[in-house]
């Protein structure tokens, strides 16, 4: 049979289930692009800026049932969605990357959007590929959807040229999608040795990232077992349920919040399950685990890599976790939970206290804010963060319940993310509250993308922590420099902004506006009304985190440059900056 390429690709992604497809069409996928229009299964979504569908795409990834897909064109699609792209591969999310290509079939030179996409892409995706064959197109982007979903997930890009996508060519088959049989090798050995180094430990704990988010009730059975803490990282808040009694909070050193803190100050033995001990999760290496140490991540890589284990496990944690929590359980009684949950609910209620004690003279206090919204949202809303200051007040302010969502730009750390993301957590979940902790900054780079939740009716609420700076750089500044550069933004009249995009618009200016603020956008968002919440928060109090990454950072300073740094501080505070 004769069939454009256009037509097959779209075969292909309806058989492994994509539901959603995000960006802008052009003349190289103009073709791509009317073929999704007839699919009943798959929605092509327009966005304002192919960075917010790379985020969007993501987003999907993350919540939804499907993966996220990019139709987007070459070259000027693909530099604008990098940045979404390059999110989702430090992040470990699949994604698949489509773009049109320049035609092969011409010999003139100077086509449009000619730039070679395959470097651009490589360093960003775990696999790039170009459809040059008709019958090639349908195993492509089967190979490319096995590429991004297996081992670590991660983005794959596929270049389809416009002639293909145009013309039609032979192909003999459709060939059907078939997944590949999860491997259910966990190394026995490793797991027994695991159990006994665990059980041996007079204070073990846990710390789980995003990789260990399908097991959490494994993870609970384990740390009900052994008394042990369980701290996550920040991509991990939602690997653990923050209302389980031995939650600890996030990060388990200097940097992290005070239950985590405490409860991992003696710790000798640890359980780390899907955590790379990447940047951000330890306060930038401050947190280091102890010796015996139980690594289980998908990714051999992460393995021995920052921190050395004594048992290495590189396995998926749906495998590997509910094994090890058999072997654990199976070594006598579990221990008493009580002085341990007493002690992290003591250390927990003692750091909001001095949260809410703080004075926020006429702003917005944060601990209050995340207690009024906490107390509003469903247990399984989805909370998004951009990525600031804002992030580690949500980190360390709200507790992601059971079932909840969380989630934000980790190690790309790119700013920009919440806002599109929201929206297409919502086109996966409508039935779900979902909300943006999204700072000014980060607002101004993609909150146009609110058009978008305008135009497909999404209710979405994007609280914006509006304190006029680029507050995480600006506080990182400020102790060392004793002074900042380019960290005060623009201001922005959001009420006129929400006016001129269709969303609605609420301002929280303080604290008592804070309870009516917050139902009256639920309730807005509730009726299919995104909202623009100006919230005037107080940053004048800096979270753990920042507290005790500064100084991790300081102190890894070599004396010369201490001095140096110190000197030049002490000098601009006497005589001015
Ligand atoms: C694309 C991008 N540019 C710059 C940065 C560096 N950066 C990290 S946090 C931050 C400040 C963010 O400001 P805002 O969005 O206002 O959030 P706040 O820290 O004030 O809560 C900056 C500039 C980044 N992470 N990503
Ligand atoms: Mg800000």
């Amino acid at each position: 049979m004769k069939l454009t390429a256009a037509k097959l690709v779209r075969y292909a992604l309806e058989n492994i289930g994509a539901e959603f497809t995000f960006g802008i069409p052009g003349v190289h996928n103009i073709e791509l692009y009317d073929e999704l229009k007839s699919s009943e299964t798959i929605r092509p979504v327009l966005v304002t800026h192919e960075g917010g569908a790379a985020f969007m795409a993501d987003a999907i990834s993350r919540v939804g049932d499907s993966i996220g897909v990019l139709a987007i064109v070459p070259a000027a699609g693909i530099t604008h969605a990098m940045s979404g792209i390059g999110e989702a591969y430090l992040d470990g999310v699949p994604m698949l990357v489509i773009s049109g290509g320049i035609r092969t079939d011409m010999v003139q030179k100077f086509q449009l959007h000619d730039v070679d996409q395959q470097a651009l892409m490589r360093p960003l995706t775990k696999a790039t590929y170009r459809i040059d064959h008709y019958e090639d197109a349908i195993p492509t982007i089967y190979e490319a959807y096995r590429t991004a979903t297996e081992g670590e997930p991660g983005p794959v890009f596929i270049e389809l040229p416009a002639n293909l996508q145009l013309l039609t060519g032979e192909v003999d088959e459709l060939p059907g999608f078939e997944a590949r049989a999860a491997s259910p090798f966990a190394d026995d050995e490793a797991l027994r040795q695991a159990a006994e180094l665990l059980v041996a430990a007079k204070r073990p704990g846990i710390f789980v990232g995003w990789g260990a988010r399908h097991v959490w009730q494994d993870i609970a059975r384990i740390a009900e077992h052994l008394a042990a803490p369980v701290a996550t990282t920040l991509q991990g808040l939602q690997a653990f349920p923050a209302d389980h009694v031995l939650h600890a909070g996030m990060g388990f050193g200097r940097s992290a919040v005070p239950a985590a803190e405490n409860a991992f100050k003696d710790c000798d033995a640890m359980l780390a399950v899907g955590t790379r001990f990447a940047e951000i999760c330890t306060g930038s290496y401050g947190s280091v685990p102890p010796e015996n140490l139980v690594h289980i991540d998908i990714n051999p890589g992460a393995l021995n890599a920052n921190y050395p284990a004594k048992v290495a496990v590189a396995a998926d944690a749906r495998v590997a976790v509910p094994a090890l929590a058999e072997a654990i359980c199976a070594h006598g009684q579990p221990r008493d939970n009580a002085p341990l949950a007493a002690q992290l609910a003591k250390d927990r209620a003692a750091y909001r206290k001095e949260w809410r004690d703080h004075k926020s003279d006429g702003r917005v206090n944060p601990c209050l804010f995340f207690d009024a919204l906490r107390e509003r949202l469903d247990d399984d809303a989805i909370v998004v963060a951009d990525d600031g200051n804002h992030t580690f007040l949500t980190a360390e302010l709200l507790p992601i319940h059971t079932g909840g969502s969380y989630f934000s730009p980790t190690d790309f750390n790119c700013m920009g993310y919440c806002v599109p993301a929201t929206i297409a957590a919502k086109l996966a979940k409508p039935e779900k509250q979902v909300v943006g902790i999204v700072g000014d900054g980060a607002f101004l780079m993609t909150g146009l993308e609110s058009v978008t939740a305008v135009s497909n009716q999404l209710g979405v609420v994007w609280f914006v922590f509006n304190d006029g700076e680029l507050a995480q750089i600006a506080q990182a500044q400020e102790i060392p420099y004793q002074r900042s550069t380019c960290t005060t933004i623009g201001s922005l009249d959001y009420e006129a902004f929400a006016k001129a995009a269709g969303s609605a618009y609420v301002g929280i200016e303080t604290n008592d506006d804070i309870a009516a603020g917050i139902t009256s956008a639920l309730k807005t968002a509730s009726e299919n009304q995104p909202v623009v919440v100006n919230v005037r928060i107080d940053y004048s109090k800096k979270t753990r985190f920042t507290k005790g990454t500064v100084k991790t950072n300081l102190d890894r300073f070599d004396t010369r440059t201490k001095v140096r740094m110190i000197g030049r501080a002490l000098y601009r505070k006497v005589f001015g900056a």
